[in-house]
């Protein structure tokens, strides 16, 4: 069984949001064509409570994309996005929902969650995995926001966990931050992601 994950294409992702990635609605017509050819649909969705420790807001004197040690190792400091319940938070208008399941993620406040399978401790499990093998999926093709970030690490955990991964680049956009698009890109191929 084979499913599309389509990741954290919100509006504060997109040109205009909070943390915009350049380009980021421009792969919704894509990925909504995309949808039918799978045997399930699942959708991620960056869901963060005002305040989250991962703003840069949250940390007197630090800016957003600062990097800073947590107790779960560095982090980046980012713009205040996808608040629990806000507009920005909202999937891309224009993007299909009719998925299977939505899996919300980065909800405690003291921990971020850039994969779709672990927090960014890396041990914390979402709870994804147990929903993909009960459903019997054992291949994934990935797509959406941002590459480096968040399909990054939802790919190579996925990988790890030894499902089948592709990610459709032409499907992503990336942030690119300090040389993170190139290290993401060679972090998913060591760990035999399929870059497409
Ligand atoms: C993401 C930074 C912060 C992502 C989420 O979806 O890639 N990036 N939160
Ligand atoms: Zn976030």
């Amino acid at each position: 069984m084979h499913a599309l994950l389509v990741i954290d294409v919100q509006t504060d992702f997109c040109p205009g949001g909070a943390l915009a990635v350049d380009g980021g609605d421009a792969i919704v017509p894509a990925i909504n064509a995309m949808m039918d050819d799978f045997d399930a649909v699942i959708l991620t969705q960056d869901w963060h409570p005002a305040g989250h420790s991962s703003f840069a807001d949250s940390h007197p004197g630090k800016a957003p994309f600062e990097l800073i040690e947590m107790p779960y190792g560095p982090q980046v400091l980012w713009p205040v996005h996808c608040v629990q319940g806000s507009a920005g938070a909202a999937f891309h208008r224009d993007l299909r929902t009719d998925g299977d399941l939505i899996i919300r993620k980065g909800f405690r406040t003291a921990i971020d969650s850039y994969s779709a399978f672990f927090e960014n401790d890396h041990a914390t499990p979402t709870g994804l995995e147990g929903y993909l093998r009960t459903r019997g999926i054992d291949r994934l093709t990935m797509v959406g926001l941002a590459l480096d970030f968040c399909v990054h690490f939802s790919a190579v955990d996925a990988a790890k966990l030894g499902f089948d991964v592709t990610v459709v680049t032409s499907a992503t956009r990336a942030i690119d931050l300090d040389g993170s698009l190139a290290a993401a890109q060679a972090a998913m191929a060591d760990a035999g992601v399929t870059l497409v």
